[in-house]
């Protein structure tokens, strides 16, 4: 049998709508087979994260043991990580087991604003930078996630391109900086730089406060492309269609940003998001 194994190693959302369960529905909307691999559980709903419960780094390692020793992997994806024994943790067994097409969503802080890490933010950023991201095929930060990986103010474009270029000096072969809080056109721009060229994908802005999860989505469905064997730029630009269309049938529950419709396009489950 040829279906992919992909693998996500993130943090549980109660309200569905960001971390493991936003990335297991885009995995299963995109025709992979989703893994999952605990470092947190939050307790979360639309407007904020109430707690976060965190999962010992020992216990993250022997689930992601679990798997490789089990099946042939062909993507992974990072998302919540918490603190850097976690990263520690996971960057040893993606060593040990020879881990492909990982993308790293370099998650710190949640859609609501409310923190997603447990650790002194220039230690993280450290971790990430220097242990992480060199065993990546790609990173997809936002905006303030590309400037507080780079130190650098990002306000258009050109700083993007060279936060871009900075990123990729470390070692990971692509970068992708999402332009959505740039919010200063109804057009957003995500750039992706594959260490040669710089390439802008072009979108329009969809007019809703439902964006919980977008950045889990859009990583996750990055790796669904790469383990069906897509190339960079169709894959980045398939993840950017699929959230925006998820987006635009997204749910209005609960009292703050509701998730995203994961399966908009799928007859009756994706008729107009109510
Ligand atoms: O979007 C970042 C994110 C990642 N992981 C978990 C989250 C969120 C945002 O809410 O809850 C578990």
């Amino acid at each position: 049998m040829n279906l992919k194994k992909v693998l996500t190693v993130a943090g549980s959302d109660s309200g569905a709508g960001a971390g493991i369960q936003a990335d297991l529905k885009t995995f299963s909307a995109m025709g992979v087979y989703g893994l999952n691999v605990l470092t947190a559980v939050t307790a979360q709903n639309t407007a904020s994260v109430t707690g976060i419960h965190v999962i010992p780094p020992e216990f993250v390692a022997k689930q992601i043991t679990a798997l490789f020793e089990d099946m042939e992997i062909a993507a992974v994806k990072t998302g919540m990580l918490v603190n850097v024994d976690i990263i520690d943790a996971v960057c040893e067994q993606f060593i040990r087991f020879k881990a492909e097409n990982i993308v790293v969503d370099p998650v710190m802080i949640a859609t609501s604003g409310d923190h997603l890490i447990d650790e002194q933010v220039e230690n993280f950023v450290e971790a990430i930078r220097n242990r992480l991201l060199p065993l990546a095929f790609i990173v997809t930060p936002n905006i303030p996630e590309a400037e507080i990986l780079t130190g650098r103010k990002i306000t258009g474009i050109v700083d993007m391109k060279v936060a871009a270029a900075e990123l990729q000096g470390l070692g990971v072969p692509n970068v992708v900086i999402k332009g959505g809080h740039l919010n200063n056109e109804d057009n957003l721009v995500d750039l992706l730089f594959d260490g040669n060229e710089f390439v802008e994908y072009i979108g329009k802005r969809v007019l809703t406060q439902n964006t919980h999860g977008t950045g889990c989505t859009f990583a996750s469905a990055v790796a669904a492309g790469l383990a069906l064997g897509k190339n960079i730029k169709d894959v980045v630009g398939d993840a950017k269609r699929y959230v925006s269309y998820a987006m635009e049938y997204s749910y209005s529950i609960g009292r703050s940003g509701g998730p995203l419709n994961h399966f908009a396009g799928f007859g009756r489950l994706g008729d107009d998001g109510e």
